[in-house]
């Protein structure tokens, strides 16, 4: 059986459980904090990893594509080639290009740090550009890529909301103001699987927050 490991207030590990919620597959969840993960599978120690029938597999994307490859249906990417790369496309505008640079922002945004004036100025005509350039590609009618369902919203379910608010706390300005992420979010809060991620990725945080206090 898939075992996915890692923790449920991780957006990474978010966007798989959320594919194999979508897919219907049978898998069991192991929580491993940072700091706690397994170096064979997981040698750069991040979340999430997984160990598979085949074998212990790291990086999110990869996990994804290694769950369309060996369970291809109910398929989250197209069957067109060009199609899917268009989705893929889309996943890495949402990881590298948002999700990677609003990071530099989270310590402060979301645990309680600050981060270098030189950090902030960097970073926002940083996050503008990239954004300026994903509302080029991305499409929300009514899915990120279209009509279908796809591994593109599997990652901005996960990612945009907090590419938002980090942006909001720390700059006072909303980067994705420009989208219509709003109405995008209720409508994709209505599936079943999205309500399961974001019903434990809220449990888990408090968990998180609890263990951080301890800590300090
Ligand atoms: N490229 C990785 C990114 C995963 C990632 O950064 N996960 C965070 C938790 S949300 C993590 O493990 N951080 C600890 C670290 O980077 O050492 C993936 O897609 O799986």
């Amino acid at each position: 059986m898939f075992q996915l490991c890692g923790f449920a207030a991780s957006n990474y590990y978010n966007k798989v459980k959320l594919a194999l919620l979508e897919k219907g597959l049978p898998f069991e969840e192991k929580l491993a904090w940072i700091g706690e993960t397994d170096a064979a599978a997981s040698p750069l120690g991040k979340v999430p990893y997984a160990i598979t029938d085949d074998g212990p597999l790291s990086e999110s994307t990869i996990l994804l594509e290694y769950l369309e490859a060996k369970y291809p249906t109910p398929a989250l990417l197209p069957a067109d080639a060009y199609q899917a790369a268009k989705v893929r496309e889309l996943v890495r505008y949402i990881e590298l290009h948002l999700e990677l640079v609003a990071r530099n922002l989270y310590p402060q945004a979301f645990f309680g740090g600050q981060i270098s004036e030189g950090a902030k100025t960097k970073t926002l005509p940083q996050l503008q550009k990239n954004v300026a350039a994903f509302a080029k590609l991305a499409r929300f009618s009514p899915y990120v890529a279209g009509e279908h369902f796809t591994l593109a919203d599997c990652a901005a379910i996960v990612h945009l909301p907090l590419v938002s608010s980090a942006s909001k706390i720390v700059y006072g300005e909303d980067v994705l103001a420009g989208l219509p992420l709003k109405d995008y979010l209720k409508q994709m809060g209505e599936r079943p699987a999205v309500q399961k991620v974001q019903a434990d990725r809220k449990s888990n945080t408090e968990l998180m927050m609890a263990r951080m206090k301890a800590k300090a």
